[in-house]
């Protein structure tokens, strides 16, 4: 079966980035996959989290998934820390990768900053426990943005080193093939990276310390409004072609984010806003932000005032991610050459 895994961290500041990079691809996906969708807490860790900030935002983030369409009931929504089978299979992922193939994660070199020592020994590790996540499944699918690209690249490799590096005690309990699958990246549609909307050059994030950066997924509709208003922009008209936003990021950024937000192409985008003013061109954007995001955020604090409902919905789908993930596990330990309790 191709299976689908993702997952988001719950660090607060959810954007429009994670919204059209991520989640909206996990809303589309169920209609053709078995989903699995994680709010990954155990990576969030990687950096300090305050606990009680913590916890609410796993409820954010299950809220944001809700709201904006994924079905808890047909596919499964939880949270990491629940099923200890991620830190287990992600614990022999660390004896299968090699520290040459982690220091190359451009990821870690962002995060960590200059003090690369000072950095915790999770932030180095991070890319294993995602392969662990995605591959604790057996998933064929990972639907992220651009900037997951590098570590899906590692996933793929663990798993091919592993299969190899098992090879013959694979194929000695039974499986065929190979145990792992390699994982493909699902990175599609105009918003893959969606940028800063102070600075060009940066992808829009939860940790930029300017909230003028990003678009929240709680904010309200004049926030929004006038975070668009005040987006940098260049002084040219918008282009009527493809060609014409080459070397022009913020222009580029603000066209993808209305394409990808009205289901049209750049160039159908363009063909209706090309040689306009930008203020024309912004007023519609913030409209149409407001009319596709606002919807969302009021299905998001109807959840939120109920934290009983989200936990419910974790703990549930919680048990129904075990189930899958413990008979592979199981497997892994056999290959693994480890003793169980049978
Ligand atoms: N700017 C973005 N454009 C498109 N997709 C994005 N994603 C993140 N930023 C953008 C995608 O959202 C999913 C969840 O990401 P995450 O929670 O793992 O966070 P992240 O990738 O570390 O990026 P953030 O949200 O900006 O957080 P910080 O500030 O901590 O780096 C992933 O599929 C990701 O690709």
């Amino acid at each position: 079966v191709e299976r689908v895994f993702s997952g988001v961290q719950p660090t607060g500041n959810l954007h429009l980035g994670n919204y059209l990079g991520a989640i909206q691809r996990f809303v589309e996906m169920q209609k053709s996959h078995q989903c699995i969708y994680c709010v990954v807490d155990q990576h969030a860790i990687t950096l300090w989290q305050d606990p009680k900030s913590l916890a609410s935002a796993i409820r954010e983030v299950t809220a944001a998934f809700l709201a904006a369409g994924i079905d808890p009931k047909a596919h499964i929504v939880f949270n990491q820390s629940q099923v200890a089978e991620h830190a287990e299979l992600a614990w022999v992922f660390n004896c299968v990768a090699r520290m040459g193939w982690l220091n190359r994660m451009t990821q870690f070199k962002e995060k960590a900053g200059k003090d690369k020592e000072a950095a915790s020994v999770g932030l180095f590790a991070y890319p294993t426990l995602m392969a662990a996540d995605i591959l604790v499944y057996r998933a064929t699918h990972v639907p992220v943005g651009e900037d997951q690209k590098q570590h899906l690249e590692l996933a793929r490799d663990i798993a091919a080193k592993f299969n190899n590096d098992f090879g013959d005690s694979i194929a000695a309990n039974g499986f065929n093939g190979g145990f792992f699958p390699l994982p493909e990246p699902l990175i599609q549609g105009a918003a893959t990276r969606v940028m800063s909307l102070r600075d060009g050059s940066k992808k829009m994030s939860k940790s930029d310390p300017s909230d003028l950066s990003r678009i929240n997924m709680t904010d309200d509709a004049d926030t929004i409004a006038a975070k668009i208003r005040k987006a940098r922009t260049d002084p040219e008209p918008l282009p009527s072609e493809e060609e014409g936003l080459k070397g022009r990021p913020e222009a580029d950024n603000l066209v993808s984010i209305f394409a990808a937000l009205a289901g049209r192409t750049v160039a159908e985008v363009l063909a209706e806003f090309g040689g306009g003013q930008f203020s024309t061109f912004k007023t519609a954007l913030a409209d149409l932000t407001v009319a596709k995001i606002s919807p969302i955020t009021a299905e998001m604090k109807r959840l939120m005032a109920d934290p009983g409902h989200i936990d419910a919905v974790l703990a549930e789908g919680s048990d129904r991610a075990r189930a899958i993930a413990a008979p592979i596990m199981a497997s892994v330990k056999d290959i693994v050459g480890f003793i169980r309790a049978k």
